[in-house]
């Protein structure tokens, strides 16, 4: 992944899929590669075309995987809201938090990329949600990020606001508690999922 082979990840992905192999697993495995490249990135080795290429082959590995995280779904459990902050359009590790969510049965409304304050309390509202789900990749958006947390608070919303996220996995920003107002955070889309089965089973 790392090294940009296309051909090989593809290939590789699809006979791991064919295989029946966990999804969690390659995603974490791919995940991994993305963070090799992103490093890369950061010390000047790759410019920000061959970001952009890794992006395209994650993305392509992820059509893949995605209908065998759709499989195990089961009635609806809760309704989630998700999207990425303000100024931030880091979209793959968002998606696969959507699809996982998807997959254990939560109604997933997932409202994009480089989203206002506004526009996530509009749609908690417009489908009533039970949780929302903040992603955030940049360092220069945490800002747009507790902005975000704080309009929702403001809104009097009966919310349950979930941050996730590179800025945070990559530990820059390790602890939830520095969001006044979240209520909860997912290193993974495992924890992500972990953690809303939490919540809605916890509301009366
Ligand atoms: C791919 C990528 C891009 C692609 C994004 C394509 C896309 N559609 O998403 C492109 C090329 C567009 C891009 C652009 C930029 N990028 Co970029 N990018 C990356 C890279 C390599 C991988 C990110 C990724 O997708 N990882 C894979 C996914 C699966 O992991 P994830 O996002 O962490 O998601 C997981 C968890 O975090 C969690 N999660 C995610 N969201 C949520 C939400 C909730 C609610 C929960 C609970 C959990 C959760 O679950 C996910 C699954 O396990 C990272 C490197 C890195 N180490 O992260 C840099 C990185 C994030 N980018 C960086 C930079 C600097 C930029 C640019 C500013 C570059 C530039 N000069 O223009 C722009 C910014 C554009 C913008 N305004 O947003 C820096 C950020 C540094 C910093 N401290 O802020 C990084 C760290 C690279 C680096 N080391 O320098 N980038």
């Amino acid at each position: 992944m790392a090294d940009l082979n296309e051909e090989v990840v593809l290939k590789t992905i699809a006979e791991r899929v064919k295989n029946g192999e966990s999804s969690s697993g390659v995603l974490e495995e791919l995940r991994g590669g993305m963070e090799i490249l992103g490093q890369r990135f950061a010390d000047g080795e790759y410019s920000l075309a061959e970001l952009m290429m890794g992006a395209e082959i994650f993305r392509e590995c992820m059509d893949m995987i995605e209908p065998s995280l759709e499989k195990n779904g089961v009635s609806t459990r809760g309704r989630v809201v998700i999207g990425t902050v303000k100024g931030d359009v880091h979209d793959l590790g968002k998606n696969i938090v959507a699809a996982m969510l998807r997959g254990s049965g939560f109604e997933v409304h997932d409202i994009g990329v480089d989203k206002p304050p506004e526009q996530f309390v509009e749609k908690i509202r417009e489908v009533d949600a039970d949780i929302v789900g903040l992603s955030c990749l940049l360092t220069s958006t945490l800002g747009s990020m507790r902005k975000t947390v704080s309009v929702i608070r403001e809104s009097g919303l009966d919310i349950k606001i979930m941050i996730g996220g590179g800025v945070f996995s990559r530990g820059i920003e390790s602890t939830v508690t520095r969001i006044e107002g979240a209520d909860g955070f997912g290193k993974d889309a495992v924890e992500a999922v972990n953690l809303a089965k939490e919540w809605v089973t916890a509301t009366p």
